[in-house]
Protein backbone atom coordinates (compact mmCIF):
# COMPACT_ATOMS: atom_id res chain seq x y z
CA UNK A 1 0.00 0.00 0.00
CA UNK A 2 1.29 3.09 -0.96
CA UNK A 3 0.23 6.87 -0.37
CA UNK A 4 1.97 9.69 -2.01
CA UNK A 5 1.62 12.89 0.17
CA UNK A 6 0.32 16.00 -0.82
CA UNK A 7 -3.27 17.69 -0.80
CA UNK A 8 -5.07 16.41 -4.01
CA UNK A 9 -3.21 13.04 -3.89
CA UNK A 10 -5.08 12.07 -0.76
CA UNK A 11 -7.94 11.81 -2.71
CA UNK A 12 -6.48 9.68 -5.60
CA UNK A 13 -8.67 6.46 -6.05
CA UNK A 14 -6.30 3.00 -6.73
CA UNK A 15 -6.56 1.74 -10.47
CA UNK A 16 -7.58 -1.36 -10.66
CA UNK A 17 -6.61 -2.73 -13.89
CA UNK A 18 -2.97 -3.95 -14.40
CA UNK A 19 -0.65 -4.16 -17.78
CA UNK A 20 1.97 -6.74 -17.95
CA UNK A 21 3.80 -6.09 -21.31
CA UNK A 22 3.61 -2.74 -21.58
CA UNK A 23 6.41 -0.82 -19.03
CA UNK A 24 3.85 0.64 -16.75
CA UNK A 25 1.98 -0.19 -13.14
CA UNK A 26 -0.86 1.55 -12.35
CA UNK A 27 -1.03 3.20 -8.90
CA UNK A 28 -2.87 5.78 -8.35
CA UNK A 29 -5.49 8.25 -10.63
CA UNK A 30 -7.28 11.16 -10.75
CA UNK A 31 -10.26 11.88 -12.57
CA UNK A 32 -12.47 14.68 -13.82
CA UNK A 33 -12.26 18.39 -13.05
CA UNK A 34 -13.34 18.07 -9.40
CA UNK A 35 -9.38 17.36 -8.54
CA UNK A 36 -8.30 20.89 -10.77
CA UNK A 37 -6.52 23.52 -8.33
CA UNK A 38 -4.42 26.39 -9.72
CA UNK A 39 -0.61 25.44 -10.49
CA UNK A 40 1.22 26.94 -7.43
CA UNK A 41 4.39 25.59 -8.11
CA UNK A 42 4.97 28.39 -11.50
CA UNK A 43 5.88 25.63 -13.86
CA UNK A 44 3.59 25.87 -16.53
CA UNK A 45 0.98 28.55 -15.41
CA UNK A 46 -2.55 27.37 -16.52
CA UNK A 47 -1.44 24.31 -16.43
CA UNK A 48 -3.53 23.03 -13.26
CA UNK A 49 -1.94 19.89 -12.46
CA UNK A 50 1.85 21.26 -13.43
CA UNK A 51 2.63 21.27 -9.76
CA UNK A 52 2.35 17.57 -9.43
CA UNK A 53 4.90 17.27 -12.54
CA UNK A 54 8.08 16.36 -10.44
CA UNK A 55 9.52 15.13 -12.90
CA UNK A 56 9.42 18.35 -15.08
CA UNK A 57 10.62 20.51 -11.66
CA UNK A 58 11.57 18.69 -8.39
CA UNK A 59 10.77 21.33 -5.34
CA UNK A 60 11.58 18.38 -2.81
CA UNK A 61 8.26 18.40 -1.07
CA UNK A 62 6.91 14.92 -2.33
CA UNK A 63 7.00 12.20 -0.01
CA UNK A 64 6.07 8.46 -0.69
CA UNK A 65 4.80 6.54 2.71
CA UNK A 66 4.61 2.89 2.11
CA UNK A 67 3.25 0.52 4.44
CA UNK A 68 4.66 -2.73 3.91
CA UNK A 69 3.67 -5.79 5.78
CA UNK A 70 6.54 -7.84 7.53
CA UNK A 71 5.24 -10.89 6.54
CA UNK A 72 6.69 -12.61 3.76
CA UNK A 73 4.88 -13.95 0.73
CA UNK A 74 3.67 -17.22 1.88
CA UNK A 75 2.47 -18.39 -1.76
CA UNK A 76 5.85 -19.96 -2.58
CA UNK A 77 5.83 -22.36 0.25
CA UNK A 78 3.04 -23.78 -1.66
CA UNK A 79 3.92 -24.21 -5.49
CA UNK A 80 4.06 -27.32 -7.03
CA UNK A 81 7.04 -29.18 -8.40
CA UNK A 82 6.08 -27.76 -11.69
CA UNK A 83 6.52 -24.05 -10.27
CA UNK A 84 2.78 -23.66 -10.46
CA UNK A 85 0.66 -21.75 -7.61
CA UNK A 86 -0.98 -24.12 -5.38
CA UNK A 87 -4.67 -22.69 -3.79
CA UNK A 88 -4.69 -20.06 -1.27
CA UNK A 89 -2.59 -21.36 1.65
CA UNK A 90 -5.65 -20.73 4.44
CA UNK A 91 -3.04 -19.11 6.90
CA UNK A 92 -4.27 -16.15 8.83
CA UNK A 93 -3.14 -13.07 7.74
CA UNK A 94 -0.65 -10.76 10.28
CA UNK A 95 -3.24 -8.11 10.84
CA UNK A 96 -2.24 -5.99 13.67
CA UNK A 97 0.39 -3.86 15.57
CA UNK A 98 4.12 -4.65 14.90
CA UNK A 99 2.71 -6.57 11.34
CA UNK A 100 3.22 -3.50 9.30
CA UNK A 101 6.38 -1.35 8.84
CA UNK A 102 6.25 2.14 7.49
CA UNK A 103 8.86 3.28 4.58
CA UNK A 104 9.07 6.71 3.78
CA UNK A 105 10.80 8.52 0.40
CA UNK A 106 11.59 11.97 0.22
CA UNK A 107 11.80 13.94 -2.74
CA UNK A 108 15.19 15.48 -3.29
CA UNK A 109 14.74 19.32 -4.60
CA UNK A 110 15.89 19.78 -8.57
CA UNK A 111 16.03 16.07 -9.74
CA UNK A 112 14.13 16.90 -12.19
CA UNK A 113 14.75 17.20 -16.72
CA UNK A 114 15.37 20.94 -15.82
CA UNK A 115 12.50 21.78 -18.84
CA UNK A 116 12.68 25.96 -17.42
CA UNK A 117 15.43 26.95 -19.81
CA UNK A 118 14.58 25.11 -22.41
CA UNK A 119 11.03 26.14 -22.76
CA UNK A 120 12.08 29.71 -22.63
CA UNK A 121 14.32 29.05 -25.26
CA UNK A 122 11.67 27.25 -27.43
CA UNK A 123 9.04 29.73 -26.79
CA UNK A 124 11.32 32.57 -28.07
CA UNK A 125 12.51 31.02 -31.07
CA UNK A 126 10.86 31.87 -34.63
CA UNK A 127 11.95 29.26 -36.40
CA UNK A 128 10.88 25.60 -34.58
CA UNK A 129 10.14 23.27 -37.19
CA UNK A 130 6.97 20.83 -37.60
CA UNK A 131 8.03 17.20 -36.07
CA UNK A 132 6.21 14.16 -35.66
CA UNK A 133 6.85 11.09 -33.19
CA UNK A 134 4.81 8.03 -33.60
CA UNK A 135 3.72 6.63 -30.17
CA UNK A 136 3.98 3.27 -30.30
CA UNK A 137 1.96 1.53 -27.88
CA UNK A 138 -1.89 1.03 -27.00
CA UNK A 139 -4.31 3.08 -29.03
CA UNK A 140 -5.06 6.87 -26.99
CA UNK A 141 -7.40 8.68 -25.92
CA UNK A 142 -6.96 11.17 -28.93
CA UNK A 143 -10.38 13.34 -28.51
CA UNK A 144 -8.90 14.20 -24.44
CA UNK A 145 -9.33 18.16 -23.94
CA UNK A 146 -5.13 17.72 -23.35
CA UNK A 147 -4.18 16.26 -26.09
CA UNK A 148 -6.38 16.63 -29.12
CA UNK A 149 -4.39 19.12 -30.63
CA UNK A 150 -1.24 17.43 -30.25
CA UNK A 151 -2.52 14.98 -32.77
CA UNK A 152 -1.22 14.21 -36.26
CA UNK A 153 -3.89 13.92 -38.38
CA UNK A 154 -3.47 12.69 -42.15
CA UNK A 155 -4.28 15.51 -44.31
CA UNK A 156 -4.25 13.46 -47.17
CA UNK A 157 -6.65 10.63 -46.04
CA UNK A 158 -10.99 11.02 -46.05
CA UNK A 159 -12.33 9.44 -43.18
CA UNK A 160 -14.83 7.19 -43.12
CA UNK A 161 -15.10 6.61 -47.09
CA UNK A 162 -13.45 2.96 -46.83
CA UNK A 163 -11.25 3.90 -49.67
CA UNK A 164 -7.20 4.48 -49.06
CA UNK A 165 -7.12 8.01 -50.49
CA UNK A 166 -3.42 8.55 -50.39
CA UNK A 167 -2.55 5.37 -51.34
CA UNK A 168 -0.61 4.62 -48.33
CA UNK A 169 -1.95 0.97 -48.33
CA UNK A 170 -4.33 1.88 -44.71
CA UNK A 171 -8.20 2.70 -45.73
CA UNK A 172 -9.43 5.69 -43.32
CA UNK A 173 -6.09 6.18 -41.23
CA UNK A 174 -6.89 9.71 -40.64
CA UNK A 175 -4.69 9.51 -37.04
CA UNK A 176 -2.79 6.74 -37.33
CA UNK A 177 -3.89 2.90 -37.74
CA UNK A 178 -4.53 0.15 -35.21
CA UNK A 179 -2.18 -2.69 -35.91
CA UNK A 180 -3.67 -5.02 -32.90
CA UNK A 181 -6.76 -5.25 -34.54
CA UNK A 182 -5.92 -4.13 -38.08
CA UNK A 183 -8.93 -1.07 -38.59
CA UNK A 184 -8.30 2.56 -38.08
CA UNK A 185 -9.84 3.12 -34.49
CA UNK A 186 -6.39 3.98 -32.54
CA UNK A 187 -9.10 4.41 -29.45
CA UNK A 188 -11.62 2.19 -27.73
CA UNK A 189 -13.51 4.39 -25.72
CA UNK A 190 -15.32 1.38 -24.68
CA UNK A 191 -12.54 -0.16 -22.81
CA UNK A 192 -9.19 0.30 -20.51
CA UNK A 193 -6.76 -0.74 -22.66
CA UNK A 194 -5.42 2.44 -24.04
CA UNK A 195 -4.63 4.16 -21.16
CA UNK A 196 -1.43 3.21 -21.17
CA UNK A 197 -0.70 4.89 -24.71
CA UNK A 198 -2.89 8.00 -23.46
CA UNK A 199 -0.41 8.36 -20.93
CA UNK A 200 2.66 8.16 -23.20
CA UNK A 201 1.33 10.81 -25.72
CA UNK A 202 0.67 13.52 -22.76
CA UNK A 203 4.13 13.48 -21.04
CA UNK A 204 5.58 13.24 -24.82
CA UNK A 205 2.96 16.62 -25.93
CA UNK A 206 -0.02 17.40 -24.01
CA UNK A 207 -1.01 21.30 -24.52
CA UNK A 208 0.29 23.95 -22.44
CA UNK A 209 -1.74 26.89 -20.67
CA UNK A 210 -4.84 25.19 -21.48
CA UNK A 211 -5.26 23.10 -18.56
CA UNK A 212 -4.46 19.65 -16.84
CA UNK A 213 -0.75 19.12 -17.27
CA UNK A 214 2.18 20.43 -19.24
CA UNK A 215 3.34 18.11 -22.12
CA UNK A 216 7.39 18.44 -22.59
CA UNK A 217 6.55 19.86 -26.54
CA UNK A 218 2.80 21.67 -26.19
CA UNK A 219 0.90 21.27 -29.39
CA UNK A 220 1.82 23.61 -31.92
CA UNK A 221 5.32 22.18 -33.57
CA UNK A 222 5.00 18.46 -32.73
CA UNK A 223 2.30 15.83 -33.43
CA UNK A 224 1.67 12.54 -31.97
CA UNK A 225 1.01 9.61 -34.50
CA UNK A 226 -0.94 7.40 -32.71
CA UNK A 227 0.09 3.47 -33.78
CA UNK A 228 -1.70 1.12 -31.78
CA UNK A 229 0.38 -2.61 -31.16
CA UNK A 230 -0.12 -3.57 -27.93
CA UNK A 231 -3.92 -4.55 -27.25
CA UNK A 232 -6.23 -6.10 -24.28
CA UNK A 233 -5.96 -5.44 -20.68
CA UNK A 234 -2.58 -7.19 -20.52
CA UNK A 235 -1.13 -4.67 -23.04
CA UNK A 236 0.15 -7.28 -25.16
CA UNK A 237 2.04 -7.35 -28.87
CA UNK A 238 3.62 -9.07 -31.54
CA UNK A 239 6.48 -8.09 -33.03
CA UNK A 240 5.21 -8.18 -36.95
CA UNK A 241 2.86 -5.69 -35.65
CA UNK A 242 5.55 -3.43 -33.98
CA UNK A 243 7.48 -3.69 -37.81
CA UNK A 244 4.54 -2.53 -39.66
CA UNK A 245 3.54 0.12 -37.30
CA UNK A 246 7.88 1.48 -37.66
CA UNK A 247 7.62 1.39 -41.62
CA UNK A 248 4.11 3.01 -41.57
CA UNK A 249 5.48 5.69 -39.27
CA UNK A 250 8.35 6.27 -41.41
CA UNK A 251 6.65 6.38 -44.93
CA UNK A 252 4.24 9.17 -43.23
CA UNK A 253 6.86 11.47 -41.76
CA UNK A 254 7.30 10.50 -38.79
CA UNK A 255 10.97 11.31 -37.32
CA UNK A 256 11.19 9.78 -33.46
CA UNK A 257 9.32 6.84 -32.06
CA UNK A 258 8.25 6.16 -28.35
CA UNK A 259 8.75 2.35 -27.81
CA UNK A 260 7.70 2.07 -23.60
CA UNK A 261 7.66 -1.86 -24.13
CA UNK A 262 9.68 -4.94 -23.58
CA UNK A 263 10.18 -7.82 -24.22
CA UNK A 264 12.97 -11.11 -23.49
CA UNK A 265 12.16 -12.42 -27.08
CA UNK A 266 14.58 -11.48 -29.68
CA UNK A 267 13.46 -10.62 -33.02
CA UNK A 268 15.92 -9.99 -35.62
CA UNK A 269 13.25 -8.86 -38.33
CA UNK A 270 12.98 -6.07 -35.59
CA UNK A 271 16.56 -5.40 -34.73
CA UNK A 272 16.99 -4.81 -38.62
CA UNK A 273 13.80 -2.87 -39.11
CA UNK A 274 15.04 -0.47 -36.21
CA UNK A 275 18.75 -0.67 -37.71
CA UNK A 276 17.71 0.26 -40.84
CA UNK A 277 15.71 2.99 -40.21
CA UNK A 278 16.42 7.06 -40.60
CA UNK A 279 14.47 7.78 -37.24
CA UNK A 280 15.30 8.03 -33.39
CA UNK A 281 13.91 5.18 -31.25
CA UNK A 282 13.66 6.17 -27.71
CA UNK A 283 12.70 2.82 -25.55
CA UNK A 284 11.78 2.27 -22.10
CA UNK A 285 14.43 -0.26 -20.21
CA UNK A 286 11.55 -2.22 -18.80
CA UNK A 287 10.23 -3.11 -15.21
CA UNK A 288 12.59 -6.02 -13.91
CA UNK A 289 11.24 -9.58 -13.25
CA UNK A 290 8.45 -11.12 -11.75
CA UNK A 291 9.45 -9.26 -8.72
CA UNK A 292 10.25 -6.16 -9.90
CA UNK A 293 13.86 -6.10 -8.98
CA UNK A 294 15.35 -4.43 -11.89
CA UNK A 295 17.38 -6.38 -14.12
CA UNK A 296 20.87 -5.98 -15.17
CA UNK A 297 19.98 -5.76 -19.63
CA UNK A 298 23.91 -6.27 -20.47
CA UNK A 299 23.34 -9.45 -19.14
CA UNK A 300 19.61 -10.92 -19.47
CA UNK A 301 18.71 -8.85 -22.69
CA UNK A 302 15.67 -7.16 -23.05
CA UNK A 303 14.29 -6.11 -26.48
CA UNK A 304 14.22 -3.27 -27.75
CA UNK A 305 16.27 -2.33 -24.94
CA UNK A 306 19.11 -3.98 -25.34
CA UNK A 307 19.87 -3.45 -28.96
CA UNK A 308 22.81 -1.73 -29.70
CA UNK A 309 22.23 0.54 -32.48
CA UNK A 310 22.86 4.20 -32.61
CA UNK A 311 19.94 5.43 -33.12
CA UNK A 312 18.23 4.31 -30.25
CA UNK A 313 18.24 5.37 -26.79
CA UNK A 314 16.92 2.72 -24.32
CA UNK A 315 15.62 4.93 -20.41
CA UNK A 316 16.02 3.93 -16.93
CA UNK A 317 13.11 4.91 -14.23
CA UNK A 318 14.21 7.70 -11.63
CA UNK A 319 12.72 7.32 -8.69
CA UNK A 320 12.46 11.65 -7.17
CA UNK A 321 14.80 10.75 -4.70
CA UNK A 322 17.51 10.58 -7.28
CA UNK A 323 17.90 7.04 -7.35
CA UNK A 324 17.34 4.58 -9.81
CA UNK A 325 13.63 3.28 -9.04
CA UNK A 326 14.22 -0.27 -7.85
CA UNK A 327 11.90 -1.91 -10.25
CA UNK A 328 14.04 -0.15 -12.63
CA UNK A 329 16.04 -2.26 -15.35
CA UNK A 330 19.87 -1.15 -16.25
CA UNK A 331 22.86 -1.86 -18.17
CA UNK A 332 26.23 0.29 -18.68
CA UNK A 333 26.12 -0.53 -21.47
CA UNK A 334 22.71 -1.15 -23.00
CA UNK A 335 20.93 1.77 -21.06
CA UNK A 336 21.95 5.22 -21.83
CA UNK A 337 20.41 7.62 -19.87
CA UNK A 338 17.63 7.77 -16.77
CA UNK A 339 14.65 10.05 -16.50
CA UNK A 340 11.74 10.21 -14.25
CA UNK A 341 9.06 7.69 -14.44
CA UNK A 342 7.65 7.21 -11.06
CA UNK A 343 3.70 8.68 -9.96
CA UNK A 344 4.30 10.24 -13.40
CA UNK A 345 0.56 12.21 -13.65
CA UNK A 346 -0.23 12.53 -17.34
CA UNK A 347 -3.59 12.22 -19.45
CA UNK A 348 -5.77 8.90 -19.49
CA UNK A 349 -8.71 8.53 -21.15
CA UNK A 350 -11.63 11.22 -19.95
CA UNK A 351 -8.98 12.44 -17.29
CA UNK A 352 -5.70 12.23 -15.43
CA UNK A 353 -3.48 9.36 -14.05
CA UNK A 354 -0.58 8.51 -12.23
CA UNK A 355 1.30 5.64 -13.65
CA UNK A 356 5.21 4.90 -12.81
CA UNK A 357 7.70 2.21 -14.79
CA UNK A 358 10.24 2.75 -17.32
CA UNK A 359 7.61 3.38 -19.56
CA UNK A 360 6.26 6.42 -18.80
CA UNK A 361 10.78 7.35 -18.17
CA UNK A 362 10.75 7.03 -22.28
CA UNK A 363 8.35 9.60 -23.09
CA UNK A 364 10.55 12.10 -20.95
CA UNK A 365 13.17 11.63 -23.33
CA UNK A 366 11.88 11.62 -26.36
CA UNK A 367 8.95 14.72 -25.54
CA UNK A 368 12.55 16.38 -24.88
CA UNK A 369 14.28 14.68 -27.97
CA UNK A 370 11.09 16.49 -30.45
CA UNK A 371 11.48 19.39 -28.51
CA UNK A 372 15.12 19.88 -29.51
CA UNK A 373 14.98 18.76 -33.31
CA UNK A 374 12.16 20.94 -33.32
CA UNK A 375 13.90 23.66 -31.91
CA UNK A 376 17.26 22.77 -34.23
CA UNK A 377 16.20 22.46 -37.63
CA UNK A 378 19.74 21.96 -38.26
CA UNK A 379 20.03 18.60 -36.60
CA UNK A 380 19.65 15.40 -37.61
CA UNK A 381 17.72 12.85 -35.30
CA UNK A 382 21.59 11.33 -34.16
CA UNK A 383 22.79 14.73 -33.33
CA UNK A 384 19.57 15.51 -30.71
CA UNK A 385 21.04 11.51 -29.48
CA UNK A 386 24.44 13.06 -28.89
CA UNK A 387 23.02 15.86 -27.21
CA UNK A 388 20.49 14.44 -24.98
CA UNK A 389 23.51 12.23 -23.92
CA UNK A 390 26.07 14.22 -24.05
CA UNK A 391 24.42 16.83 -21.63
CA UNK A 392 22.93 14.11 -19.39
CA UNK A 393 23.46 15.28 -15.48
CA UNK A 394 25.60 12.84 -13.62
CA UNK A 395 24.41 11.69 -10.28
CA UNK A 396 26.56 9.39 -8.59
CA UNK A 397 23.65 6.93 -7.49
CA UNK A 398 24.11 6.58 -11.45
CA UNK A 399 27.04 5.28 -12.00
CA UNK A 400 27.33 1.63 -13.31
CA UNK A 401 24.10 1.79 -14.14
CA UNK A 402 23.28 3.37 -16.85
CA UNK A 403 26.56 4.41 -20.03
CA UNK A 404 26.07 8.05 -19.50
CA UNK A 405 25.91 8.01 -15.58
CA UNK A 406 23.47 10.89 -15.98
CA UNK A 407 19.71 11.82 -15.99
CA UNK A 408 17.74 13.37 -18.55
CA UNK A 409 18.83 17.34 -18.31
CA UNK A 410 16.62 19.01 -21.21
CA UNK A 411 17.96 23.01 -20.49
CA UNK A 412 21.57 21.63 -20.53
CA UNK A 413 20.73 19.91 -23.83
CA UNK A 414 19.55 23.07 -25.71
CA UNK A 415 23.08 24.56 -24.84
CA UNK A 416 25.03 21.33 -26.03
CA UNK A 417 27.64 21.76 -28.90
CA UNK A 418 27.31 20.06 -32.05
CA UNK A 419 30.56 18.15 -31.95
CA UNK A 420 30.79 18.06 -28.45
CA UNK A 421 32.34 14.44 -27.21
CA UNK A 422 29.09 11.55 -26.46
CA UNK A 423 28.99 8.52 -25.46
CA1 LIG B 1 -4.48 5.85 -46.40
CA1 LIG C 1 -10.50 7.13 -46.75
CA1 LIG D 1 -2.29 21.11 -20.55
Amino acid sequence: MTFLNRTVLAACLLAAACTVTSQASPRDRVTGPGALLPDSSGLSPGDTYAEYQWGLKNDGSLQLVEIRSQFADSGDAYETPDGERGPHSGLPIPYGPGGYQVYTTDAAAGVDINIEPAWELYDASQTNRDVVVAVIDTGADILHPDLRDSIWVNGDEIPGDGIDNDGNGYADDCFGWDFFYGDPFVFSAQSSEDTHGTHVAGTIAAGRHNGGIAGITGSEHVKIMILKVLGTSQGIGAPEDVIAAIRYAEANGASICNLSFCSGVYSQELADTIQNSGMLFVVAAGNGDENGIGLNIDQIPAYPASLPFPNVITVSNLMFDGNLDTSSNFGPESADIAAPGSYIVSTIPGGYGFLSGTSMSAPMVTGAAALLYSYRPDYTVLDVRDALLGSARELTTLGGRVATSGMLDVGAAFLWEKGSTAP
